[in-house]
């Protein structure tokens, strides 16, 4: 297999998962800079002009990173990052969506449109990036709720959810575009998630 990527939060919960799983995987850098996502060869690999892609040995290309972690998660053993039952995958499911619609994908809007890192791909309205912010800051609260009743964000299990979090977290406190209140329960959360070797995974 081959990862194709970008340094870039996506990748990262992909490295998390690998970690966590002991997985090790050749890695093709992409220069998403300077556009190499947007060319031909890599459309053809993936339609969606992103990074990461999974590439398996007999051609398959696998993009979205949740869908490559639920890949990988799948043909390795040891504790599901998605869940064993029904009811741990529904709620891992719900809250890996909620820390995306409501967080990742928000804190992506803000810094896309607030820095116009891809003005060259994509129209950038800053004051709809100030939107993207301020949506993704009220959104903390939620989890910081439903962490108040359970170690991890989808129950007693550590999953995909929490890696999604807690990486659009961290990114959204390296680029400082998104104001970050200080919550109690979030903090606890990813105070713990840190002790985690695959936390520390590049
Ligand atoms: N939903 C996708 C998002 C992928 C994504 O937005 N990747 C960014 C890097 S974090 C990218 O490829 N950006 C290049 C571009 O927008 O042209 C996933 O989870 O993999």
């Amino acid at each position: 297999m081959k990862l194709h990527e970008a340094p870039s939060p996506n990748a990262r919960r992909v490295h998390i998962a690998m970690a966590e799983k002991g997985i090790e995987i050749e890695r093709v850098p992409v220069d998403i800079r300077a556009g190499e996502n947007l060319s031909p060869e890599f459309l053809a690999k993936n339609p969606g002009g992103r990074v990461p892609v999974l590439e398996l040995d007999d051609g398959t290309f696998i993009g979205e990173s949740v869908s490559i972690s639920r890949y990988l998660d799948a043909i390795t053993d040891g504790p599901s990052l998605f869940g064993d039952t029904a009811l741990a995958q529904a709620q891992i499911d719900m809250w890996q969506r909620r820390a995306e619609i409501n967080f990742f994908n928000e804190v992506a809007g803000a810094f896309r449109n607030i820095t116009a890192i891809f003005k060259d791909r994509e129209t950038c309205v800053e004051a709809w990036g100030h939107v993207c912010a301020a949506k993704a800051s009220k959104a903390l609260n939620m989890f910081d709720d439903q962490l108040a009743q359970t170690p991890y964000l989808a129950g007693d299990q550590f999953s995909i959810a929490d890696i999604s979090l807690c990486v659009a977290v961290d990114f959204a406190r390296a680029v400082k575009v998104v104001e970050l209140p200080e919550l109690d329960n979030l903090k606890r959360w990813q105070g713990e998630l840190k002790t985690r070797a695959s936390f520390s995974a590049s």
